[in-house]
């Protein structure tokens, strides 16, 4: 792989340094536009971030800063859910979640906190007690019963840090942040092959998952598209959708791949499907059975293999014009982990070039 940066760094190349240090030749461009779908939360967003990390669009320092009251806002949510949780968890299944008697009354202040609050440092002695109590680690292990982030481990692992005022986020606390995204984001940037002969410009679109804001999505539909690049979570298969609590949430993953693999604007560009958050996905098979989900599902139910082949069959079986030839190239991807995105990234480059370079002509 040959250079890299941002389209920014790009603007400012002078001509004449060009022309005196010898460049003579101007490398061809290739454009290679790829729109991330998917439901909320699935990690199309955290995806994004390791691309950029990886691929020289900066993450400066004021993008880190943003974060910070992010991360504070993440912390405070999943302690009030904790706190929430525990009573609830008590009363309703009698499991033994309850807080120590002498924390009943920090239960009940957590309970009611508001995440846009400020975050001060007696709510930080609150959450130290409350963490630290066997009721709430229970909770926590209870978490497939109720909606809680998936960032929980980390941002509650970080929280003694992320208060101090001089504090400032590092990449993997950017990285673990969740913020929902609203709109549609565009990253860009570029690179050369090692010949440096073909120039690739490459962006990313990025758009929020969530039922309200998926008609945003048709605005972008007549864009020339090396790819579509849907995400989504295999941990969700049992869990339910944030926006409905009686949907499962990997069902509504299917339906909606299927919908938009059968999007007319679609079919000419490839299709590449991320079945994300395997390592949470790893965790939750010991303990849940997929046959929950799919009684359909006649396999072995702790054979990792088996069960993501089967989930790929569901999403595969949306195409519906079966007359029309389309390769869905699957890839199992953890977004948290930077190396296992770095080879998705050159795999789907090698996708994307194989297809373009054709049809350019150059192979
Ligand atoms: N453990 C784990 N967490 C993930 C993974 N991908 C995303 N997350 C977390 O899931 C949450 C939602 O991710 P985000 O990228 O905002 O989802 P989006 O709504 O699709 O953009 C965030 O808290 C991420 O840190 C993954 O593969 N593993
Ligand atoms: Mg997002």
């Amino acid at each position: 792989m040959g250079c890299c940066g941002s389209f920014q760094q790009d603007s400012t190349v002078n001509p004449e340094i060009t022309e005196q240090v010898g460049f003579f030749h101007k490398p061809k461009n290739i454009t290679l536009r790829f729109l991330m779908l998917g439901g909320g939360e699935s990690g199309k967003s955290t995806i994004l971030r390791q691309i950029r990390r990886l691929q020289g669009s900066p993450i400066d320092q004021a993008e880190l800063t943003v974060s910070k009251a992010y991360l504070k806002q993440n912390i405070i949510e999943c302690m009030r859910t904790l706190a929430i949780q525990s009573e609830m968890l008590a009363t309703v299944y009698n499991f033994d979640t309850s807080v120590s008697t002498d924390l009943l009354l920090i239960r009940d202040r957590v309970a009611k906190l508001n995440d846009k609050g400020e975050f001060t440092k007696e709510m930080l002695d609150d959450f130290h007690k409350l963490f630290n109590d066997k009721g709430i680690k229970k909770t926590l292990e209870y978490r497939d019963m109720y909606y809680i982030m998936d960032n929980v481990d980390y941002v509650l692992s970080k929280m003694h840090c992320i208060i101090d005022d001089d504090y400032i986020p590092t990449i993997e606390d950017y990285i673990h942040c969740r913020h929902r995204t609203a709109g549609i984001y565009r990253v860009g940037f570029t690179m050369c092959d090692e010949k440096n002969d073909i120039e690739e410009l490459y962006e990313f679109i990025d758009v929020g998952g969530q039922r309200s804001e998926r008609p945003k999505w048709t605005k972008i539909l007549n864009e020339q598209l090396a790819a579509v690049i849907y995400v989504a979570a295999l941990s969700a298969y049992n869990q339910l959708l944030f926006e409905d609590r009686r949907v499962n949430k990997l069902q509504e993953e299917i339906a909606l791949f299927g919908k938009i693999i059968n999007i007319p604007q679609f079919l000419e560009c490839h299709t590449i499907l991320f079945l994300n958050k395997s390592d949470l996905f790893k965790q939750k098979i010991l303990k849940h059975s997929i046959k929950e989900t799919f009684p359909d599902y006649h396999g072995d139910d702790k054979n990792l293999e088996v069960i993501i082949g089967f989930i790929t069959k569901k999403f595969c079986e949306q195409k519906k014009d079966i007359t029309v030839h389309k390769t869905i190239y699957v890839h199992v991807t953890c977004a948290t982990d930077t190396e296992c995105i770095k080879n998705m990234f050159s795999s789907i480059r090698d996708i994307v070039l194989s297809r373009d370079l054709i049809t350019c002509g150059f192979m």
